[in-house]
């Protein structure tokens, strides 16, 4: 007899505790052994995901409860790795949909509860952190319900079991309130509310790759779930290509998930999820099926990017110093290694040979893009983040973005007006009374870029904002910029103290003293619109009059530290942001200061022309 099975994602909006509650599922699956040590959040294995506390990529893992296997697959919650969520659904029967009982629903439920529909998956509903002091489960639930109405959920969807839970004690409630002291009620309810798997062990293979994972011990692992037939160890099986050809492989190496851990398996059977090892070039969304009897399955469509950057190779002065890889084609084969496991990204050549148009769903993604390549060893100049244009039947259309800003009231007026300049339209707002409001705007995903930075500042780092796309709509125009300009280093040389000192005033510098520059890199950002050409350089005239007052008034304003991040979101059309593995350095396109265009038509213009 098989193992029964059921497989479920968990998704929600970013930090709503989805990796907390794998942490709890697996301590109490009895995995580990007493008293072994733990890390938090142990499902978030990379460096990026651990320094910055979020969930990147999709994972699975498996448990046992009595004698049921629970395949789980935890998902990131921010927006920009929804392409993640997405293939994570082709995988489950059911989804724990996860719900902070004090935040409510935010953009990114609906996202991912809408997709969740879609494919017609059967949903629990977790309403987490039932600890914190401003916990409103009851109004969370109203909240919830109007969500499902509004995603027009049929009667059975509507139906959903709910659970209260504490995902860092690891205690899910049938009530608030009632005695339970363990997630069991949890477990109960996903052995009984998610439908096993359907497909016939003894029907014709068909599996299908949502997912590659790589092992110091394996190599590269394709990750798929088993929708019909066994997949047996050293049999011959085609893998339907994403191109429609057929390609004969021997299947030598089969894994299935436990715990943490993965163990070798000599058959997989229908609804199970497999790791396989050793099939050299297989990619996400290909097929495995049988070789005499070929059935593969539709290949996996995840929605469209919407934004855009050109990554191009590092031609400052610098370029080389730090960085291994630094050639175009160092470039291109990093994308297309990306390309094969990103399945939001697009690459496109760009241009002149050096360049590449890379897509995706927004800038936190394609940061961590930059962050890891330059991790790695890469350098490469980026440029200021686009929302992708489309044209449909001769109209200009542009990506559309529900946007919730979350403030204290006292800054209604400046949130309003901010985004107001960026095009954005007021839909509705709302007054929980707790001294902080929730508004929602309607606006061009274009009003976005930057936006965050400058709604922090604004607000002096309190208002929370959230995302969703909503659609497309007709362009809207032109949208306002920076509207500032950059404080531009007029020669090459090394940052002096008392040229700062002198420079500070006009703006915000970006650098510090002893500092190595070169002409057209950026120092900081000028007060006034237009670019300021400074001399960063300069030492004190050496006089022989004794230390004087000037001297001891030489009082340095610390530099904005600018991190990847920050680099993106500030630059102009005309600059570019230089990432090597030690340093980030803002510069202008044109580092000529006789060559470089003045004003902002100018620009413009010399920057469609070159595209
Ligand atoms: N008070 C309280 N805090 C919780 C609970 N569950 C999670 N947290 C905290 O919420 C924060 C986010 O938790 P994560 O588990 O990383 O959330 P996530 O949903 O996996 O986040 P992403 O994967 O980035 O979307 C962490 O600081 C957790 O300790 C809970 O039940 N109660
Ligand atoms: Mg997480």
């Amino acid at each position: 007899m098989t193992t029964p099975v059921r497989n479920i994602a968990i998704i929600a909006h970013v930090d709503h505790g989805k990796t907390t509650l794998v942490d709890a599922m697996l301590r109490q699956s009895g995995i580990f052994r007493e008293n072994q040590e733990l890390i938090t959040r142990v499902m978030d294995s990379n460096d990026l995901e651990r320094e910055r506390g979020i969930t990147i990529l999709a994972k699975n893992t498996a448990i046992t409860y009595r004698d049921t296997k629970i395949n789980i697959v935890d998902t990131p919650g921010h927006s920009d790795f929804g392409g993640e969520v997405e293939r994570a659904l082709r995988m489950v029967d059911g989804v724990l949909v996860l719900v902070d009982a004090s935040e409510g629903p935010l953009p990114q439920t609906r996202y991912v509860l809408q997709k969740a529909l879609a494919a017609k998956l059967q949903p629990i509903m977790v309403l987490n952190k039932i600890d914190r002091p401003d916990a409103r489960p009851a109004a969370v639930l109203d909240e919830i319900y109007d969500l499902f109405i509004d995603l027009d959920a049929t009667e059975d969807q509507l139906d959903f079991p709910v659970l209260y839970t504490n995902a860092k004690t690891g205690v899910a409630h049938r009530k608030v309130g009632d005695d339970s002291t363990t997630l069991q009620p949890l477990f109960e309810q996903i052995v009984t509310s998610i439908p096993p798997p359907a497909g016939d062990p003894a029907g014709v293979l068909q599996i299908q790759v949502t997912n590659l994972d790589y092992s110091d011990f394996l190599g590269r692992l394709a990750i798929a779930r088993v929708f019909q037939g066994t997949l047996k160890r050293g049999t011959e099986v085609a893998i339907s290509k994403l191109d429609g050809t057929i390609q004969p492989t021997k299947i030598t190496k089969l894994f299935t998930f436990r715990g943490l851990d993965r163990d070798e398996a000599e058959q997989v059977v229908a609804g199970d999820i497999v790791a396989i090892a050793g099939v050299e070039g297989i990619q996400i969304g290909e097929s495995i099926t049988d070789l005499a009897n070929p059935a593969p399955l539709e290949p996996l469509l995840i929605d469209e990017p919407t934004l855009t950057m050109v990554f191009t190779i590092n031609t400052s002065p610098f370029a080389g110093r730090e960085g291994q890889y630094v050639t175009s084609r160092d470039l291109r084969a990093r994308l297309e290694k990306e390309l094969l496991t990103n399945v939001s990204l697009r690459v496109e050549d760009f241009g002149a040979t050096d360049a590449f148009r890379v897509l995706g769903r927004g800038e936190l993604q394609l940061a961590i893009l930059i962050e890891t390549m330059r991790r790695e060893g890469y350098e490469l100049m980026v440029g200021k983040p686009e929302i992708v244009v489309r044209t449909e039947n001769g109209r200009r259309i542009e990506p559309l973005e529900l946007l919730i800003v979350d403030c204290p009231e006292s800054f209604i007026g400046i949130v309003m007006e901010l985004l107001g300049s960026r095009r954005g339209e007021m839909k509705k707002m709302v007054n929980h009374h707790s001294g902080r409001v929730r508004m929602e705007f309607s606006i061009p995903s274009r009003g976005l870029i930057g936006l965050r930075s400058q709604l922090l500042t604004d607000t002096r780092g309190t208002a929370l904002i959230h995302s969703l796309l909503e659609g497309w709509t007709d362009y809207a125009g032109d949208m306002a910029m920076r509207p500032t300009g950059a404080l531009v280093c007029d020669r090459a040389g090394v940052s002096v103290a008392y040229a700062i000192w002198g420079i500070q005033e006009r703006g915000e510098m970006f650098v510090g003293p002893g500092v190595e520059v070169y002409e057209g890199m950026i120092a900081g950002e000028n007060a006034r619109e237009d670019d300021m050409n400074v001399n960063i350089t300069k030492e004190k005239k050496q006089t022989n009059m004794r230390s004087s007052s000037a001297d001891e008034a030489i009082r340095l304003i610390p530099p904005r530290e600018m991190t990847l991040e920050k680099a993106i979101e500030f630059i102009a059309d005309d600059e570019y942001v230089e990432v090597t593995p030690k340093s980030i350095r803002l510069r202008k396109k044109v580092l000529d200061a006789k060559k470089r265009p003045k004003r902002w038509q100018e620009i413009r213009a010399s920057v469609d022309a070159s595209s």
